[in-house]
């Protein structure tokens, strides 16, 4: 008698441990923990990207990760910007004259702008960073910054310290074969630089609340030889085709260093078994652009009570089976980018639309809109 309420004492509080039948564990990630609200860009939603105060945005809303692009400047410096062209997130035209833009070949396509590359710190420093979209607010612009990586890392940390909790950072090395090669900083200066920033910061442990990500493959390979910090493959395509496929043309069909090695793959290839195998030699995560997760059908039926057909109209069909095949292998996925204002494939609620792929046991979301991805966690617990 003794020994049987022993034995349910301990398991109970085995399931409670475990969270057993009863409470079992809500999330069906690759460790069960909660899905990670990635900032993409900050809150870039309701601020211009990239800026001290769109990360503290979405700091606010409850980010656990924010997420700094990195391009290089003329004297070498990480900045945080989404493309090496200045011209569409900054007011560098009404600051600079023409004559200091240039026309270089980013991956492929011909490209006139200003680059950041072109300037130092200090004239970047003089810049003031403009909100993109059109249908986002601009009455922030002229107002903020570009921030270096330094700033960023400093600000997470600041944050975090604040408010008791880890504030992570996951930077994309944007073009790394346009910086090394194109731009001419030569191979591997950029990930070097990276890497000697965030182990001064973090320190070379796999641990620490940083992810690096990149398009590309060869760079993601050499990091691994270089940090712990773990490390995430995007994959990327053009488009989703009416068929439900993924639309692969240039320069999104494959990874640019790919495309200059003669590597036959695309990145469709690489979500296949063999391709998440490859990446699971180097790579902690998989960050796939969300409609290689969740299928969808277009049947003619309209769904959102606008009378047109639109990708949104589409009728969501469960998982393509990615997250659970990248799981089996033991890669995290992490998906983009989901934005309250902005199409979702099949899905009219952008709330919804995150819950459905934390349904499916995604890992991380990235979003434009922290706030929605913290509602949309908080409504599964
Ligand atoms: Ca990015
Ligand atoms: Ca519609």
């Amino acid at each position: 008698m003794k020994i049987k309420t022993l034995a349910l004492v301990l398991s109970a509080a085995f399931l409670q441990a475990c969270g057993g039948s009863d409470d079992s564990p809500r999330f069906k990630t690759l460790t069960g923990a909660e899905p990670l609200v990635i900032a993409h860009r900050g809150a870039s939603g309701i601020l211009p990207e990239h800026t001290l105060k769109a990360y503290k945005a979405a700091i606010e809303q409850g980010a656990d990760f924010i997420e700094p692009d990195l391009v290089l400047t003329q004297d070498g410096v990480m900045i945080d910007r989404h493309e090496p062209m200045l011209d569409g997130t900054t007011d560098v035209a009404s600051k600079f004259p023409a004559s200091r833009m240039r026309t270089r070949d980013v991956d492929g396509v011909p490209t006139t702008a200003y680059f950041a590359s072109d300037f130092t710190l200090a004239e970047i420093k003089t810049l003031r960073a403009v909100q993109p979209r059109a249908n986002r607010p601009q009455a922030y612009n002229g107002l903020y910054e570009i921030p270096t990586l330094d700033e960023v890392i400093a600000l997470a940390k600041a944050e975090g310290t604040k408010r008791g909790k880890s504030v992570g950072i996951y930077p994309e090395i944007k073009h790394s074969t346009y910086h090394a090669t194109t731009v001419g900083f030569g191979a591997r200066v950029f990930e070097d630089k990276l890497v000697a920033t965030l182990h001064a910061a973090y320190g070379n442990v796999a641990s620490v609340p940083v992810f690096i990500q990149s398009f590309e493959v060869s760079n993601l390979q050499y990091l691994n030889t270089q940090t712990n910090i773990r490390l995430v493959q995007l994959i990327d395509a053009d488009d989703v085709k009416d068929d439900g496929s993924m639309s692969l043309v240039a320069p999104y069909h494959k990874p640019y260093d790919f495309v200059v090695s003669n590597d036959s793959r695309s990145f469709a290839d690489l979500l296949t078994s063999s391709g998440l195998d490859f990446i699971k030699t180097y790579a902690d995560a998989v960050g796939p652009w969300k409609p290689y997760l969740v299928k969808t059908v277009n049947d003619g039926v309209e769904r959102t009570g606008d009378a047109t057909l639109t990708i949104n109209d589409r009728r969501v069909d469960g998982s393509t089976g990615v997250i659970e095949m990248a799981h089996r292998k033991g890669l995290l996925v992490h998906t983009w980018t989901f934005r309250d204002d902005a199409s979702g494939y099949g899905f009219k609620d952008p709330q919804a639309e995150m819950q459905y792929y934390m349904s499916l046991g995604i890992d991380g979301v990235f979003t434009d809109f922290t706030a929605t991805g913290v509602a949309a966690r908080a409504g599964l617990r």
